[in-house]
């Protein structure tokens, strides 16, 4: 049974993928329902019109008059609810919710729900191999991929999901068996009115959620009330009681539980201390939902990262290359500065700018003066980066991403890293940040 009202009209807003999603779940109900999508061309037009023909559609600027005859919008992540059109359907009466709310209220299995600014989909890949490890059948999906309403089955055990802040804000009752925000930075500050608004919409992911994981190193990550709910923690600190964390012993740090070292640090494959958090976040989270140690363990050995996220690509000439072109926040790019600084003997050549999506960029400062031996800086907000770092270190302004590589290669020494964690957004200059990761990579692999 479905947990859906057949009697209520509904309107699919956005027709991209989780649009899409929406329309082959409603349409497989049997529930009445029409597509807005604000773009003349939306992405799935061409599906929709060949799947479900008798669908009506409306491109274009959306027309209140149309939202109002629906009961139930269901909004694309895409789209801000501060849209004007859909304010004033809600004022009249229409709930705004979107895909993951009724997902939500379709799911049998447990969910593991994850968000944060960063290291949303290293963390949620992890559990999910963790979980598969484990022998469980597994969904993954969300914000990673694959939209949430494609992986519901009868079949599966438990459900792991990468939410963003924007499926957030139309997720009204999540109900997780656990849930967790990892880390809280700035992002996506064209779209919110400030920080609080933005930690606003992710704090919902808590809403209705059995038991939570606090990050304890930011305060940022604690539900506002959580009273009474099992809180299990993790950190780069000596961990307690439903604890996960670092200990030292004997010149040996491990990844630890409570007082009982998991296993050697050095035996992950992923670099830097943001990976060891990234680590321990899976540990609490798949620890909660019952998976058991020696698979959870088995598959942190085995784990080599995801593509585009501090990726190592080559070494020339006694530099390593780095691909962090998913750092596209100021907080992810800091991570990878830090994270590898600390790691290496010689200095990191940062290649960063792009778009910066309304963000400070003075919180790279300290960290740049420390780690970098340059910054090579490309893209629309090239200048204000410029300006936010400050000139402790030579920065090059490059008009393209070849000329970026060219430089750093005759700026770092032997012993040095190349690095390309922008900080930015990638649309003014690539398709996506896959684009920009991918055409970094292959320019790096032909150097001779
Ligand atoms: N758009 C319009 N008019 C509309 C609808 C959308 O102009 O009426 C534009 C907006 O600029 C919007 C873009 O189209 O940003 C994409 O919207 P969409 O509805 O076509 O998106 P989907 O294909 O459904 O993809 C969405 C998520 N996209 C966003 O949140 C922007 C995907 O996350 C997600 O994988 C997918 O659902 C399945 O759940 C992508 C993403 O960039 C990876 N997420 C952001 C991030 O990770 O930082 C939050
Ligand atoms: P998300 O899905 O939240 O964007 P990803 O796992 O794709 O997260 O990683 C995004 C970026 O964040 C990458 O550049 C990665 O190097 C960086 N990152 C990974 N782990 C962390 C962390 N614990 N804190 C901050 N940044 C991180």
């Amino acid at each position: 049974m479905s947990l859906i009202a057949s009697d209520h009209f509904r309107i699919v807003v956005g027709l991209g993928k989780s649009g899409m999603s929406l329309v082959r779940f409603l349409a497989q109900r049997g529930v009445s329902f029409a597509v807005a999508d604000t773009r003349e061309n939306p992405p799935e037009l061409a599906t929709l019109r060949r799947d479900y023909p008798q669908v009506e559609v409306r491109c274009g600027e959306l027309d209140v008059e149309f939202l109002c005859r629906a009961d139930e919008l269901y909004v694309s992540p895409g789209l801000a609810l501060a849209t004007p059109a859909l304010q004033a359907a809600a004022a009249r009466g229409v709930k705004l919710s979107g895909d993951i709310d009724l997902f939500a209220r379709n799911a049998k299995a447990p969910i593991v729900a994850i968000s944060g600014s960063n290291a949303k989909s290293t963390v949620t890949t992890l559990v999910g191999e963790m979980a598969a490890a484990a022998g469980k059948r597994v969904a993954v999906g969300g914000n990673l991929g694959t939209p949430a309403l494609d992986l519901l089955s009868d079949d599966i055990e438990l459900y792991v999901m990468e939410l963003s802040s924007f499926q957030l804000e139309t997720t009204n009752q999540l109900g997780a068996e656990v849930a967790t925000v990892l880390n809280v930075s700035e992002d996506h500050m064209d779209r919110y009115t400030g920080l609080p608004a933005y930690h606003l919409a992710k704090h919902r992911i808590f809403r209705g959620a059995r038991q939570v994981v606090v990050n304890r190193q930011d305060a940022l990550t604690r539900p506002l009330m959580s009273e009474g709910l099992p809180c299990w923690t993790f950190g780069l600190s000596v961990p307690d009681f439903k604890a996960f964390g670092l200990r030292e012993e004997n010149g040996e740090k491990y990844l630890a539980f409570e007082f009982q070292n998991l296993m050697p640090v050095r035996e992950l494959k992923v670099r830097g201390a943001h990976n060891q958090a990234n680590a321990l976040a899976a540990l609490a989270l798949g620890h909660a939902v019952g998976l058991p140690f020696d698979a959870m363990l088995a598959s942190l050995r085995s784990f080599t990262g995801l593509e585009h996220r501090c990726q190592w690509v080559r070494e020339l000439d006694g530099v390593s290359y780095y691909n962090d072109s998913k750092a596209t926040n100021v907080g992810a790019a800091l991570a990878a500065i830090d994270g590898l600084g600390m790691d290496m003997d010689g200095k990191l050549v940062l290649i960063a700018g792009g778009d910066g999506k309304g963000a400070d960029f003075s919180g790279l400062r300290d960290s740049v003066a420390k780690y970098c031996r340059a910054v090579v800086l490309m893209g629309r907000d090239a200048d204000l980066i410029a300006e936010a770092i400050g000139d402790s270190v030579p920065r090059v302004r490059v008009g393209s991403l070849d000329e970026a590589i060219e430089q750093s290669r005759a700026l770092a020494l032997p012993g040095d890293a190349v690095l390309l964690s922008p900080a930015c957004a990638s649309f003014d200059m690539f398709k996506n940040y896959e684009e920009r990761g991918q055409l970094f990579a292959r320019a790096v692999e032909v150097l001779a």
